[in-house]
């Protein structure tokens, strides 16, 4: 499975039909020879010979899936957070060597081509990768899956720092063209919004509902293929772009209104135009529930083309298809199935119900109150006015459910409610989801049940059978066999290959962990790995690494609850420490951070100016620097990520208990030999149970002690007068050498710790600081450190998405794989 070139595979047959190829599609799609050719002119290229070798496959899949007439999977998902595809595109078609090779003789090179793609960030974080890993394991194992989602024409943003501050630029992903979509232009389909509901007899006397809305939208679907890992399965991404109806045209020579017709053009337009940059806090957008319904309701349509047959089949659609809605942000979709049963299809209410219900399945990815998707009343009503009656219809129904099974008890009956009705009347989404699903899961033991004990408790109570946890997973094909290949290389020569599509064989290392040789070159390829990462923040940021300091690295959206300011005050401390003893040795370490925040998160945003200015005071002191760097690398995505990821020491996962649903990053240092410095949060915890408490820094409060904590009146002011080195952390935000005299700078990050502290830095900020230096003596036994970090790769093969599929497959979708010949 050499990444290298073999003598090998010189002027083999495949090496010389690849160049041959690549030749013919610079010519056939960038219209140039070699001489003219623009490196990019030759990435494209490079990339429709791939693409080339894919969609026989692609095509066999279809065939088969038709054949084999098997049930089919429909994520909904608004986020794929894909990554570069043509790396991982010759590595699952096995033709990374030769195409290495092909270009070798043409005097190109494979590394230089595979960066020049720009990847496609059409997500914010934990949450759009996990679908994207998803759909990989599903392809590798074969399984029928659709994915549908938003084809946005500016994915998340690109982030730059001015002066330590974030700025974000727009994401012109699409500007060089795009050679791994394919639009469908006669698969368009038209969904409306707005206007108003009629009623109307049939000729037997049922009365039907219509709904006439103002204005209509044409969904454009574009396919993208997702090849499995040595499977010849190719399944199918469909994102929908937002287009203007060509009726538009009409409407302007019949009413005159040129301009407004425009304006409704571009407005429709607009729906698929931009990825909403918040990951939790989400602001009720009418732009946003827009983008929601638009690329529900063309996928639901497009799931439908061949409705069935007679009558009775309709009963038997949950055998054909299952819906797994990723977070509450494709829920409307639940009343949009309705919709089309009960008005388009003409089938009664009750039977209608039974149907979606069992369609519907709903992964719940938060605990965090503020990030609980709710629309206003007055929104849905004037968007989606069919909607909001069947939604209240929902309601009342549900809300009779409860009363029978608990009599007497309205407290009850207005809190399930799916609309809040204390102040502004709110449709929650949440609730609208666990009622019209036949499944709600969350993504790591914890919050699974903390999901039951908490926001669902009720519902819980109500349906246990519904409830549910899959562990969240990480494809080891990008995050271990593509972004760390020496590792891989390594691991394949004492256990063979077969790690990579099971990933618990990676089991067999543990026998190789009392093996000097093997733990040199386990430690010399992180040592190489952190090389090259040294070379990128060099050439990146003009700052230079040592690679032979310890890699503390923290990766991840910037969010309060994930408490990258305790990682800061970490960072004071120990400034402080060798200001205080400026003789004494240290173990040197380069701290590593990467995060987006929300544009309009403002805390977010004052703590990445925070950690930069530390940044700025720490690594030019000519008394630290030797001993302490701080790298906030900009504009962090997958692509970033797997190069920083193979270079980890330790890991970062830091939440307060009870707020980070799962991680997925978490696991993907884990498996790249990274230990892990965490709380009792999320899938740390199953983490920790498998790599072993002795190969995992443990530290802070538990979840029941959070509570408790805060039971009985949390004063963070306590440890701050208690704590001296926390004070004066804390005292050099407010008036130290970071804010270079202005004091009113970082005020509001004092204000909150010193006032609120919601996530409860204070009181872990000792229990922190001593782990840290648990992990500081660790890690000067660099053979003890070794053994740990082996232990943690091959011990972390539960974390492969490819087991979380089975599960899902297994219990909730039961769905089958269809082999492709
Ligand atoms: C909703 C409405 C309006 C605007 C934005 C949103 C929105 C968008 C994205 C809300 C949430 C998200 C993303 C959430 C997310 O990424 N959650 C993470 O999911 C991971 C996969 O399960 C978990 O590992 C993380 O713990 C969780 O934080």
């Amino acid at each position: 499975m050499s990444t290298e070139v073999g003598t090998a595979t010189r002027s083999l047959p495949a090496v010389e039909a690849m160049k041959r190829a690549f030749l013919d599609n610079l010519i056939d799609h960038q219209g140039k020879d070699l001489a003219f050719a623009t490196p990019n002119d030759c990435y494209l290229a490079l990339a429709y010979t791939v693409r080339e070798r894919l969609i026989q496959r692609w095509l066999d899949t279809l065939h088969a899936h038709a054949e084999a007439d098997a049930k089919t999977v429909y994520y909904f998902s608004a986020e794929y957070l894909l990554g570069r595809q043509l790396h991982n595109s010759l590595l699952n078609t096995e033709l990374l060597d030769v195409a290495r090779q092909a270009l070798l003789e043409l005097n190109l090179d494979l590394d230089t081509l595979t960066a020049l793609e720009v990847e496609p960030g059409l997500g914010n974080g934990g949450l759009g990768r996990l679908a994207a890993c998803f759909l990989d394991s599903l392809a590798t194992m074969s399984v029928p899956v659709v994915g549908y989602g938003i084809r946005y024409e500016y994915g998340i943003f690109r982030q730059a720092f001015e002066d330590g501050w974030q700025i974000e630029h727009p994401d012109a992903w699409l500007s060089r063209g795009n050679p791994w979509e394919f639009p469908v232009p006669d698969d368009a389909i038209e969904v409306q919004f707005g206007g108003y509901t009629e009623r109307y007899s049939d000729p037997q006397g049922r009365v039907h509902v219509r709904w006439q809305g103002d204005r209509t939208v044409v969904g454009v679907p574009y396919n993208i293929m997702v090849p499995g890992y040595r499977s010849n399965t190719v399944n199918t991404i469909r994102l929908w772009r937002a287009r203007a109806t060509q009726s538009f045209d009409l409407q302007v020579f019949n009413t005159g209104d040129y301009t407004r017709a425009v304006a409704q053009a571009v407005a429709s337009e607009n729906i698929s135009k931009v990825l909403y940059p918040d990951d939790t806090t989400p602001q009720g957008r009418q732009l946003r529930l827009e983008q929601q319904y638009f690329f529900v309701a063309c996928s639901l349509r497009d799931m439908l083309r061949q409705p069935p047959a007679t009558d009775a089949d309709w009963d038997r659609l949950p055998e054909r298809m299952v819906i797994q809605l990723n977070d509450t942000h494709p829920t409307i979709g639940i009343a949009e199935m309705m919709r089309l049963l009960v008005d388009e299809y003409s089938l009664e209410w009750d039977r209608s119900w039974d149907i979606t219900r069992q369609i519907f399945a709903y992964t719940n990815h938060t605990l965090l109150p503020e990030a609980l998707e709710t629309w206003p009343v007055e929104l849905i009503q004037r968007l989606l006015p069919r909607h909001w009656e069947i939604i209240i219809e929902i309601n009342r129904r549900l809300l009779t459910e409860v009363r029978e099974r608990f009599p007497g008890d309205e407290a009850r009956v207005a809190r399930m409610s799916v609309i809040d009705e204390s102040g502004e009347r709110r449709v929650r989404m949440g609730y609208l989801a666990a009622t019209g699903s036949f499944s709600i899961n969350g993504v790591a033991e914890l919050q699974s049940n903390l999901l039951k004990e908490t926001v669902l408790r009720d519902f819980a109570e109500l349906w246990p059978e519904k409830f549910n946890n899959k562990t969240n997973g990480v494809t080891p094909r990008r995050f271990v066999r593509l972004a760390n290949p020496r590792l891989s290389e390594l691991v394949s020569s004492k256990i063979g290959e077969g790690w990579v599509r099971n990933l618990d064989e990676l089991l067999g290392l543990e026998a190789f962990v009392n093996d000097a040789e093997f733990r040199g070159a386990w430690r010399h390829i992180k040592q190489q790995n952190k090389g090259e990462l040294a070379a990128l923040i060099g050439t990146q940021m003009g700052i230079a690494i040592d690679p032979n300091t310890m890699f503390d690295v923290m990766v991840k959206r910037l969010h309060e609850y994930k408490r990258q300011l305790l990682n800061a005050l970490h960072i004071i401390t120990l400034y402080h420490r060798v200001q205080d003893d400026p003789g004494t040795a240290m173990l040197p370490r380069t701290v590593i951070f990467g995060a987006k925040a929300a544009p309009g998160y403002r805390m977010a945003k004052l703590i990445i100016k925070l950690i930069n200015s530390v940044a700025e005071v720490v690594n030019n002191d000519p008394l630290t620097r030797d001993w302490l760097k701080v790298v906030f690398l900009p504009n962090y995505n997958v692509t970033l990520a797997e190069r920083i990821y193979p270079a980890a020491d330790l890991s970062e996962q830091i939440s307060l208990a009870g707020k980070e649903a799962s991680g997925t990053g978490n696991m993907k240092l884990a498996l790249n030999g990274a230990l892990t410095i965490g709380t009792l949060d999320g899938a740390n915890i199953e983490i920790r149970d498998l790599v072993g408490a002795e190969n995992f820094f443990l530290f802070g409060l538990t979840t029941p002690e959070v509570e408790a904590t805060k039971a009985k009146g949390y004063h963070p002011r306590e440890y701050y007068e208690s704590d001296p080195q926390l004070r004066r952390a804390i005292d050099a935000i407010a008036n130290g050498p970071f804010a270079r005299g202005d004091r009113d700078l970082f005020r509001p990050i004092v204000d909150s710790l010193l006032g609120d502290d919601t996530y409860m830095l204070c009181a872990d900020y000792r229990a922190y600081i001593d782990a840290q230096d648990a992990v500081t003596e660790a890690y000067c036994a660099p053979d003890t450190w070794t053994r740990k970090s082996i232990l943690n790769t091959a011990r972390c093969g539960f974390f492969s998405s490819d087991r979380t599929v089975q599960q899902y497959c297994d219990d909730i979708w039961h769905a089958h794989p269809v082999l492709v010949k």
